[in-house]
């Protein structure tokens, strides 16, 4: 593709701005950070990280109008107050107050954050929130909205995967951002030349968006250059990269000290030439806005209002222990909500292709995102085949980063609190984006509920091949495509981790999943997108289970964090000799050893499918256990800690007077991934022989 760039012409729109408030804004920055410099330093609170230096952001925020998004980091109270114009919240932050309303008192200092005002909300991780950005760039794109994003980052920030992945999908999709680039010159002590070689404007203009050299120690030159730039993004000819040249006139942070690592010389340098306040209050004097000792006066002015808010701060509460455990994740409370269509036999793959025809009936904004989607296939897998044809534009292919699959959906769940799909071909290469994911389901927490991050996560994981691991041979998947997954999701606080085994359930919890406002993982076992229901080794097929292979036509939902108990044997009556914990394909397994074995020998054996893993259903478990005396875990990861090791761990701390036995524990080898070959790869895996087997010594005990 060739991307034209044509300049932009230059104008002269400082007549528009207010001057003195924009003065007197960017007075406020400075003087506040002087003050919260001193608290750190006088031990009121832990930490602090300053803005001295940056404080002509605010020039770009006044080019900006209010329903503008913004995304910034934590070098820009500048932009905070230009915005908001609210003085208290930057105190109640750094004094960590239940009032504050950016995390009520859960995080640092200067990580800027509101829903209403629509500030996206600064992580810690430096470029974390870039991918956001772009998802609400994004959005604001294909809904056509006037609004536009601003993102900002340092210098350091430059050299993450998280900016370039936001880079990338702003030249790609030609999204309404302006990314600020704050280059002071400085990442801690590391200086900016080893952040990108060459030229950074060039670098972005070669890559199909415009860009500018800009000087922040001038506020008059930043906002002019503000207003084309953003009138350019506004304008729908893509996105911008303004790199804003900058002096860092403190250390790095209230844990720095600045003569470890910047010459003497080099800091006098800087705060005679590059400190955009006293620029810019010599500029107002020089053409009359201001006189001579002006400055001070107002500089006098804002320190006493600051300590005045001070003192109403102090008053207020700060957290208390009782509160750590809120506002970890939202699960949503489900409604009743019986299957009234038709019930048709369908494999997995048709039930997940009708739940996202369905998200799409009911949403004229849901659509999903990922590699191939948009092909008349439906992606590699077929999955949203009939979402291409009901649908078109609704399933759309991606370039291939899984970062900005996630970012793309992320950003967009938070403009308007509704859950997209984003599709990741093979659950092995969610790690590019782990990242993100991760910080999608902390920021509800970090936050204290103000903003949620709904998403939901398809992927395919687990062995490869079709069908059960015991009738359908070898998967071939080997590494990079038969992971199971589940240990990197069930770690992270904040994240819904669901694996159906049936078509039924896989239907219903999608559709449940997109109620959700945290982040939900749906694993999807590729052996299960056209399995049958499972069989007994007579062939037979295992009638407890045929019934959820029938479909309901249209929209029904299935509780989130509840597991199926389904019982194999002879009497409903009697109470089951022994309970297998598990889900996805490994239901299938266990049915099938299970079934084998009451066969043989009569008895009740109970399948607890987990169907949610995260949060997982402690009850069912809990009444299974107490029903059975005996209890085996099955999992199809590998044998290192993982999500199956925690539920055996659970059950042995939780159970432990309602068993007769040790719990059971089945699960993959401790290998990085199942080999290609056939005879490596089944020896990796388990399967319902394994499982059989490890029944029959349980009962035997
Ligand atoms: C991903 C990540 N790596 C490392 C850090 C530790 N860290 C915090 S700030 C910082 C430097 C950031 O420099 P830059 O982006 O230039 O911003 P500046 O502080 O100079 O304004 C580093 C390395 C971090 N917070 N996040």
């Amino acid at each position: 593709m060739t991307v034209n760039i044509r300049a932009i012409e230059a104008t002269d729109t400082a007549e528009l701005l207010d001057f003195l408030a924009l003065y007197r804004t960017m007075m406020t920055a400075r003087v506040m950070n002087d003050l919260l410099k001193i608290r750190k330093t006088q031990g009121k609170f832990p930490f602090y990280i300053g803005c001295a230096g940056h404080e002509s952001i605010a020039a770009v925020v006044a080019a900006l109008t209010p329903d503008d998004w913004m995304s910034l980091y934590y070098r820009d109270l500048g932009a905070w107050l230009q915005r908001t114009g609210n003085i208290i919240e930057p105190l109640r932050e750094a004094y960590s107050r239940t009032t504050g309303s950016m995390g009520a008192g859960r995080n640092m200092p200067s990580h800027y954050s509101s829903r209403r005002q629509r500030i996206l909300p600064t992580v810690s991780e430096v470029g974390g929130l870039a991918p956001f950005a772009g998802g609400v760039a994004y959005a604001l794109k294909r809904e056509k909205r006037d609004e536009i994003i601003m993102f900002t980052v340092g210098d350091g920030g430059v050299a993450t995967n998280d900016f370039n992945a936001l880079f990338r999908m702003s030249a790609v999709h030609q999204l309404p951002i302006l990314m600020v680039v704050e280059d002071n010159g400085w990442a801690i002590t590391a200086a900016s030349s080893i952040q990108w070689a060459g030229s950074l404007v060039e670098w972005a203009r070669g890559g199909g968006v415009y860009a500018e050299e800009v000087d922040g120690t001038d506020a008059v030159a930043t906002y002019q250059a503000s207003v084309r730039l953003v009138e350019h993004v506004r304008s729908g000819k893509g996105p911008v990269l303004m790199h804003l040249h900058l002096g860092l006139l403190d250390a790095h942070s209230s844990s720095t000290d600045i003569k470890s690592y910047r010459k003497k010389e080099e800091i006098e340098a800087t705060a005679a030439t590059k400190d955009p306040v006293k620029n810019f209050g010599l500029w107002l004097v020089e053409h009359g806005y201001l006189q001579e000792g002006d400055s001070e006066r107002i500089r006098k002015e804002v320190r006493a209002e600051l300590e005045h808010a001070e003192t109403q701060v102090l008053q207020e509460p700060e957290p208390t222990a009782e509160r750590v455990m809120q506002h970890i994740v939202n699960v949503p409370t489900w409604v009743e909500n019986t299957p009234r269509g038709a019930q048709r036999l369908l494999p997995m793959l048709g039930a997940i292709n009708e739940a996202l025809v369905e998200l799409a009936k009911r949403d004229e904004n849901f659509f999903v995102y990922g590699q191939d989607v948009g092909s008349p296939k439906g992606g590699v897998f077929g999955a949203t085949a009939q979402l291409v044809t009901q649908f078109p534009g609704r399933a759309i292919s991606s370039p291939l980063n899984e970062q900005i699959i996630v970012g793309v959906v992320a950003g967009t769940g938070m403009v308007d609190g509704k859950a997209r799909c984003a599709e990741i071909q093979f659950i092995d290469y969610h790690q590019s984006a782990a990242q993100t994911i991760r910080l999608a389901a902390r920021v509800s927490y970090q936050n204290f509920g103000d903003w949620t991050v709904p998403i939901i996560m398809r992927t395919k994981s687990g062995s490869g091949g079709g069908g059960p691991i015991s009738s359908g041979g070898a998967g071939g998947g080997a590494f990079g495509h038969s992971n199971s997954g589940e240990q990197w999701f069930t770690t992270v606080p904040g994240m819904i981790t669901i694996c159906p085994s049936t078509p039924f359930d896989a239907k219903g919890l999608l559709l449940e999943a997109a109620r959700a406002q945290s982040p939900v993982v749906f694993l999807e076992r590729g052996r299960l997108y056209r399995s049958e229901p499972p069989k007994d080794s007579q062939g037979r097929i295992i009638e407890a289970m045929a019934e959820y292979w029938n479909v309901p036509d249209g929209y029904y939902t299935l509780p989130i964090g509840k597991a199926r108990r389904v019982r194999i044997g002879d009497s409903e009556n009697k109470a089951s000799k022994l309970a297998v914990i598990c889900w996805g394909t490994m239901v299938l397994e266990s049915c099938t050893a299970a079934a084998n074995i009451v066969n043989r020998s009569g008895g009740t054996i109970e399948i607890v499918d987990l169907r949610t893993l995260a949060p997982f259903d402690e009850d069912a478990i809990t009444a299974a256990v107490r029903e059975a005396n005996r209890v085996i875990v099955v999992t199809e990861e590998s044998d290192l800690t993982s999500f199956g090791r925690h539920v055996h761990s659970w059950i042995t701390q939780n159970c432990f007077y309602d068993l007769d036995c040790t719990p059971a524990f089945v699960s993959a080898l401790p290998a990085p991934a199942a080999p290609y070959n056939t005879q490596e790869e089944t020896a990796f895996f388990p399967t319902a022989r394994t499982i059989e087997k490890r029944i029959e010594e349980l009962l035997a005990e």
